[in-house]
């Protein structure tokens, strides 16, 4: 059977880049169905009727749709047994790598989301200088929480020697944080395995300026 696989996402969105990670680190084929999130396409009614979120990523997976950039690495970890894992076998080492992952997606990325800056602006007339405060300093809380958290693993990733769903979830979570002008410095750890990282074709190729939706350089 030919495989087709389609992702729905934006270039810029960094829990569609987690999931590009994640397809490219697998070796799994895939097309891209740019949602331009500043066009509002995410409320569309086409859109919706794949995710009545409004969110991206979506990915139909041989015709079965799948939401939720987390629930969707995970999927193709156990859908596609025979390419690298991103969870390791053994149950402590897998709930750690989930902590990590989910410290990023469930507790920085959601404060920070572009439907959470609008609010903040439309509804409650919060400057700009105010919402970058209010994004950095989640960012920030986060950060040094994963900086302490990333002294205890040996590795140069977030967890030991092999990539994993929390080196997933960071490098976009480092790139977002970088388009908002957060200072790095205190986090020498997290740049580190962001650097080693980076440098991973899986990972290059998923970065947003190789997107066919990014503006030209
Ligand atoms: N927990 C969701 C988060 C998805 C999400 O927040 N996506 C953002 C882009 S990174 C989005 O679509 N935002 C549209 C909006 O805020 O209107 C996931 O991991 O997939």
């Amino acid at each position: 059977m030919t495989e087709s696989r389609t992702l729905y996402g934006y270039f810029r969105s960094s829990a569609a880049y987690r999931v590009r990670i994640a397809l490219n680190h697998k070796g799994l084929d895939y097309t891209q169905a740019p949602v331009s999130l500043v066009k509002g396409e995410q409320q569309a009614p086409d859109y919706l009727a794949l995710n009545p979120q409004g969110l991206v990523p979506a990915l139909s997976d041989n015709g079965v749709l799948l939401t939720q950039s987390l629930a969707i690495c995970e999927y193709l970890d156990e859908a596609y047994p025979d390419t690298p894992r991103l969870l390791p076998a053994e149950p402590v080492a897998r709930a750690r790598v989930r902590a990590i992952a989910q410290a990023i997606a469930c507790e920085i990325h959601p404060l920070n989301n572009l439907r959470v800056l609008n609010y903040l602006k439309q509804e409650l007339g919060v400057d700009e200088e105010a919402r970058n405060g209010w994004y950095r300093h989640w960012v920030e809380l986060g950060f040094a929480a994963l900086e302490r958290t990333l002294a205890n693993s040996a590795g140069p990733y977030c967890f030991g020697e092999t990539v994993t769903l929390a080196d997933v979830c960071l490098v976009p979570q480092l790139f977002n944080a970088r388009r908002f002008s957060v200072d790095l410095t205190p986090y020498p750890r997290l740049v580190a395995v962001g650097e080693v990282l980076e440098r991973l074709p899986a990972f290059a190729a998923a970065h947003p300026s190789r997107q066919p939706d990014a503006p030209p350089a």
